[in-house]
């Protein structure tokens, strides 16, 4: 008998994760950026690579864009081309974090013209949205402060408020605005919006139509993140995920390869507070492969967050909830690792083959030499976007 039910699988096979463009890019550390062969070296090239990604595991149907780092003269291009491909595009990042005008803030800055450009930034970002066919906006701010007494962080709050009512206002009936939120970096001593609750606080101000973006890399070490998805699921606020995962602080790796047990106890959340499968959770990738090989590294990804989801869904939620009332702790901790120590990819290879995926998407890929084509065809790819 197979680890997965019909059910299960039936829900599996509806999983939805969104790549990062960015991610098909070089990218590295403030020390080096090492080049990959074959990197991607326009807009149209990461979109054909993320293609690679959803041929091979059936996972990955749309791919997020950051603007200005994948502007394109026309997005109506661009959308055609990823539909050829069998991808759609997805959420559209803003980027105020690397334009001189915004070195002590854009949303919350002092100055209401450089405000004002910020603004207009995020405008230009909808108007992409409406050409591109993307739901969501998502905001992340780079905005802080390095030593006390530096900056007004009350006023800023307000101006940021102020700021995002008039981006809130210009979206359309079925779009959304995520707000992002990350404890440090690159500001050192206060950040605009730190945590779950400045962010909560904020969207919750604006309306039904922004939600909280949580970044799995931006917390402190130790943090209890999947406390704060079952809190932001209760409130209806948890809008989007990007899965990344750390052993230190926004390290960017692959998801589910620091720390595989914490992805469980996150999805586990989801499943249990309903953000599985929901249009209102959207889960996406924000990572960034320094030194592996990009569309593998993406392969990789979009299977550990599968194989964490299996797993999740085998939990066995009668047991637990029996061992619970009856204050039986370790039968509870039990019956909760057993899910987590359930091997499931037997089973997801099997059912894999049975919908005409390669049982092993990283062998198939790794066999179809379209990594050795693109290296022999395309000379000087380009960064992510950092240092670009
Ligand atoms: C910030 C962040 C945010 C950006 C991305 C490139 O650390 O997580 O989501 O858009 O990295
Ligand atoms: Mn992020
Ligand atoms: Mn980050």
């Amino acid at each position: 008998m197979s680890t997965l039910s019909t059910d299960q699988l039936a829900q599996l096979e509806q999983q939805a994760i969104e790549l990062p463009s960015w991610a098909f890019g070089n990218s590295g550390t403030r020390f080096k950026v090492f080049g990959t062969p074959g990197t991607p070296r326009d807009p149209f090239e990461k979109i054909a690579d993320a293609a690679q990604v959803h041929k091979y595991t059936a996972l990955a149907p749309t791919v997020a864009l950051h603007i200005p780092w994948d502007k394109v003269d026309d997005y109506g291009v661009l959308r055609k081309h990823a539909e050829d491909l069998g991808v759609g595009l997805g959420t559209i990042n803003s980027n105020t974090f690397q334009d001189d005008a915004y070195k002590f803030g854009a949303l919350t800055h002092e100055d209401a013209g450089v405000r004002r450009k910020a603004i207009d930034h995020h405008l230009e970002c909808i108007d992409i949205m409406h050409a591109t066919g993307s739901r969501d906006l998502k905001i992340w701010l780079a905005e802080g402060s390095n030593y006390p007494g530096q900056a007004d962080m009350r006023g800023r709050q307000d101006r940021l408020q102020e700021s995002l009512q008039e981006i809130y206002a210009r979206l359309g009936d079925e779009q959304r605005l995520v707000l992002e939120y990350k404890f440090f970096e690159p500001a050192f001593y206060h950040t605009d919006v730190p945590d779950w609750g400045t962010s909560y606080a904020q969207v919750a101000a604006l309306g039904d139509k922004a939600k909280v973006c949580l970044d799995t890399g931006h917390h402190a070490p130790g943090t209890n993140i999947e406390f704060i998805v079952m809190q932001l699921l209760r409130l209806g606020k948890l809008g989007s995920f990007d899965f990344n995962s750390r052993f230190y602080a926004d390290d960017d790796l692959i998801v589910g390869a620091a720390d595989p047990f914490q992805l469980f106890r996150i999805i586990v959340e989801v499943v249990r507070g309903g953000g599985f499968n929901s249009p209102e959770v959207a889960f996406m990738l924000d990572q960034c492969h320094n030194i592996e090989d990009k569309i593998p590294g993406q392969i990789r990804s979009v299977l550990n967050v599968q194989e964490m989801t299996a797993r999740a869904l085998v939990l066995d939620h009668d047991a637990l909830r029996e061992a619970q009332l009856s204050g039986d702790v370790l039968a509870a901790n039990a019956v909760f690792m057993d899910a987590f120590y359930t091997d499931v990819r037997p089973a997801l290879a099997e059912w894999r083959e049975s919908r005409g995926l390669p049982a092993d998407p990283m062998a198939a890929y790794a066999a179809s030499g379209y990594q050795q084509q693109i290296a022999a065809d395309r000379v000087g790819g380009t960064q992510a976007g950092w240092g670009a």
